[in-house]
């Protein structure tokens, strides 16, 4: 990422993974909160690609093991589409959930990209839950809690095969999950049977978030594509109350910022989703200027003290 990078805005307005409505509101409060702006401000060209249309929240109960199946597979198809013809422009897609379902559009394609150009990939996974239910693990349905499973090849095929070819979007040692502080009991097994590198709240307790991340980025190279996926949920609710599935128990202010931070020491940042952001449920819209707050460290804004090639020991 340099100062000369183009970011593009795309929305997702829907809430039809989640099992609380209102994250389809998401991405007008980001905008409203200023995240053009604050962009533009570190530098940052930014291109409001607008918002993607998609079928409506019908709010049926789960057929199969999945609610919303056919409306969660269009609008992730819609997505892989809008983020693949961002990344192959050489802009740094920004996706403005909407609720987490929408990570397997947005990770599919930037790994369908990353395999295309023969990079090496890093997904961070910042989040309250771990998202590794299938149909038959689930105890709600709902497809927002399923899509680290769907991007390692566990789901419905239209999901799982979202980018063509027959191969999982990712191998689970590309991914990184931290903060996780609630795990369903059949999704914890899978989270050991896929063995995911997880750093949960009780990793960041006992060692704290600095070495949690040092540990999340270790390997990422000059060749590597960092991609970012933030559901607000990984924050404290007390910070973050605009969210559907609040956890308490998340990082405070200084950790998430830290986080961020690390990102931006890492210069590998190269896409970015942010999810779950509910209005309905927020104060003021204090937890989209959080987010807004939150995306300006991770472009850069809080280096000040540091050496351009500080070691980070
Ligand atoms: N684990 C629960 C389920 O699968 C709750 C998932 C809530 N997920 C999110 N995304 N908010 O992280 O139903
Ligand atoms: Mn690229
Ligand atoms: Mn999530
Ligand atoms: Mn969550």
């Amino acid at each position: 990422m340099d100062s000369s990078s183009t970011v593009s805005l795309i929305g997702a307005p829907t809430d039809i993974g989640a099992s609380v409505r209102g994250a389809s509101m998401g991405p007008e409060a980001m905008r409203v909160a200023g995240l053009q702006a604050a962009l533009e401000q570190r530098g940052l060209r930014v291109l409001d690609q607008g918002n993607l249309a998609g079928p409506a929240n019908p709010d049926q109960p789960a057929q199969g093991g999945y609610r919303h199946l056919g409306q969660v597979i269009a609008w992730n198809r819609r997505l892989h589409e809008a983020v693949l013809a961002e990344l192959r422009q050489d802009r740094l897609p920004l996706l403005l959930g909407g609720d987490h379902c929408l990570a397997i559009g947005s990770i599919s394609a930037v790994a369908r990209h990353c395999r295309e150009q023969g990079r090496r990939l890093r997904v961070l996974w910042l989040d309250a839950h771990a998202d590794c239910n299938t149909n038959e693990l689930t105890p709600s349905g709902n497809l927002h809690g399923m899509p680290v499973a769907c991007l390692c090849g566990l789901g419905p095929a239209e999901l799982t095969r979202l980018g063509g070819g027959d191969a999982p979007a990712l191998q689970p040692q590309q991914l990184r999950q931290l903060g996780i502080r609630s795990v369903d009991p059949g999704e914890k097994r899978l989270v050991h049977e896929l063995g995911l590198e997880v750093y949960d709240m009780r990793y960041i307790d006992e060692h704290g978030m600095r070495h949690a991340m040092q540990q999340a980025l270790l390997g990422v190279d000059a060749d590597t594509h960092l991609h970012l996926s933030l559901d607000l949920d990984f924050l404290d609710p007390e910070i973050a109350p605009g969210v559907g599935t609040p956890v308490r128990g998340g990082p405070s202010y200084r950790e998430a910022q830290l986080c961020m931070e690390m990102i931006a020491d890492s210069g590998r940042l190269s896409s970015l989703d942010l999810m779950e952001l509910n209005p309905a449920l927020d104060e003021r819209n204090r937890s989209a200027r959080l987010a807004v707050d939150l995306v300006e460290s991770l472009f850069g804004k809080s280096t000040l003290m540091r050496p351009r090639s500080g070691s980070t020991d």
